[in-house]
């Protein structure tokens, strides 16, 4: 008998949550066979990540899992063997009784978000008893170290071909509103190469439209100096992944798009999160010590400077030479740094196993 899921995600803001929850769905769905149902309560963003999928429907079928409108009046559902709460999202207090009204408890695990941090191989897997009802919820943490649940990741994932180096730099655009965006484009329009820059719609497209001073949309190409920019329109999921892997840079955020972008083998720059107080500088940080650890002294310090300055702390025109000229290095570790975060297996076939030893 196939396993049952029901997988729930709030939307908070973004794409990530809706990201996440849809490669991890249609994973277990298609590679390990599990019978998924998926709770979201907003899903615009799915339909946009997946055309196909209907935003106004309550209930649909898409890639082999069921998708179920989560409304504030949640219907009395018999739960499934395994219940993953994403993102500590707080599933219905009806739902949550029917749970432990199962003769056989469904296995509950809270998903937790993408950190490099060193505590997260310490609480991977911990469960944590309800305070009332007979249940028990493990918290599963993604991560890149052999102790955590290790990252999203087809099974059927192959590596994208190598890419050689042309007279242009080709980079794509993906960010929160960066303060450091400016002045990184003045320094590329006065590059001695062409910088040819793919801008993803929304806000990275909306800051580069301020910095030109004139309406930059989708679809439109411009040029100011050594830089041209183009401003792409927001493309499905899977040709994201395509878009990642046709550059030699690419500028990702937030969870998602950080993990594939990891996955393209390409050099690349991650904007966190951005998080009071400048609270995600210590993710970035302790990334960049996982992730540049192997790099030579001189390109660890000009990626750290880099992706810091990137981050809200430090110059970025005075970082980005230094960085340009780290990107054959860079390009290098791509592959071995992939390989290194891939011996941790992939995360849903992980999430299998675990649930499975508990069921
Ligand atoms: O949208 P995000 O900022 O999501 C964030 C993070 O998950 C963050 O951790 C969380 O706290 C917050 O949401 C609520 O960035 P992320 O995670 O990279 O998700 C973006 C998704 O959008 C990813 O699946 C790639 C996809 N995408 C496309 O499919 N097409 C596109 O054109 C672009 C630019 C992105």
């Amino acid at each position: 008998m196939a396993i049952s899921c029901d997988l729930f995600c709030r939307v908070v803001d973004n794409l990530g949550d809706a990201g996440v929850c849809w490669r991890l769905a249609t994973q277990l769905a298609c590679e390990e066979g599990w019978s998924m149902r998926l709770w979201i309560d907003d899903l615009a963003p799915l339909a946009a990540l997946r055309p196909g999928i209907d935003a106004t429907l309550s209930m649909q079928t898409m890639d082999g899992v069921e998708i179920k409108r989560w409304s504030p009046s949640f219907p009395d559902t018999v739960p499934g063997d395994v219940v993953i709460e994403a993102f500590a999202c707080e599933l219905p207090t009806g739902f949550v009784a029917a749970m432990a009204a199962e003769a056989k408890a469904p296995v509950w695990i809270n998903l937790e978000y993408l950190s490099a941090e060193a505590w997260v191989e310490q609480c991977h897997g911990r469960p944590s008893p309800h305070a009332t009802l007979p249940l028990t919820k493990y918290f599963f943490f993604p991560g890149f170290t052999a102790g955590t649940g290790g990252l999203i990741r087809e099974s059927s994932m192959t590596a994208p071909a190598t890419r050689s180096p042309g007279r242009e730099l080709l980079v794509s655009l993906f960010c929160y509103e960066n303060t450091s965006l400016p002045d990184l484009l003045t320094a590329w329009a006065e590059e001695s190469i062409v910088i040819s820059c793919r801008v993803a719609d929304g806000l990275a497209r909306l800051q580069v439209e301020r910095w030109l001073g004139r309406p930059f949309p989708v679809g439109a190409r411009l040029q100011r100096g050594s830089l041209e920019l183009r401003a792409l329109p927001f493309v499905p999921q899977t040709d994201y992944d395509c878009v990642l892997a046709d550059a030699d840079l690419n500028f990702v955020r937030g969870e998602d798009s950080f993990v594939r972008a990891q996955w393209a083998l390409r050099p690349f720059v991650w904007q966190a999160y951005p998080q009071a107080g400048q609270a995600h500088l210590a993710k970035v940080d302790a990334f960049l010590a996982r992730y540049a650890q192997r790099l030579p002294e001189d390109t660890r310090h000009d990626v750290e400077n880099f992706w810091r300055a990137w981050n809200g702390k430090g110059d970025i025109a005075t970082a980005w030479p230094g960085f340009r000229g780290a990107l054959p290095r860079l390009t290098l570790h791509g592959s071995l740094w992939a390989a290194e975060i891939s011996a941790t297996g992939g995360l849903a076939r992980n999430l299998a196993l675990f649930c499975r030893e508990r069921l």
